[in-house]
């Protein structure tokens, strides 16, 4: 039976807008897709200084793909793109990161569930909320929308431009 898993898309090098919307349709390809987010527009966390803003958004997806599966099918539209792993949250073409797969909570090779900062970053629950902003941590219980709340929306900003 498959499960809803929610994925943020990032990305701030290139063409961010044309990046994201071939990385969209690529998620479609790995299973019904049953939500897609706004575009934000996003400062930095983190990383080098001196890095361009991000785009970012959140799609639902509804796939048979176990959680270790559709990791790697992440990785490979992400290799896709053209995008090269050196140092950790430096500027990149395309991130493709799995934030929740139902409620599972674990550690598998290179895969933590929930994603372990989600809950503390605006620029993913900005559009988690967009999708479902009654939804709760697995582990706190923590809605996304209290989350949000407790965060802040600082530095991110939605935008209007269709994806
Ligand atoms: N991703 C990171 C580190 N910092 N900052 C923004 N605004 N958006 C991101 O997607 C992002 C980040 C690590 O993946
Ligand atoms: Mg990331
Ligand atoms: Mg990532």
């Amino acid at each position: 039976m498959s499960e809803a898993a929610f994925i943020a898309l990032g990305a701030n090098l290139g063409e961010p807008l044309i990046t994201l919307r071939r990385a969209r349709q690529d998620l479609a390809a790995l299973g019904g897709v049953t939500g897609v987010s706004r575009l934000y527009r996003t400062a930095p966390v983190g990383g080098p200084p001196g890095q361009p803003d991000y785009l970012n958004a959140m799609v639902r997806v509804e796939t048979d793909l176990a959680p270790v599966e559709l990791l790697a099918a992440l990785h490979n539209i992400e290799a896709r793109v053209g995008r090269v792993r050196r140092e950790r949250w430096e500027a990149r073409l395309l991130d493709l990161d799995l934030i929740l797969y139902g409620a599972r909570v674990g550690d598998g090779p290179g895969l933590i569930l929930p994603h372990p900062r989600a809950w503390e970053r605006a620029f993913v629950l900005a559009p988690l909320a967009d999708l479902d902003p009654q939804l709760r941590h697995p582990v706190t219980g923590e809605t996304v929308r209290d989350a949000l709340a407790r965060v802040g929306l600082g530095g991110v900003t939605g935008i209007e431009t269709d994806w």
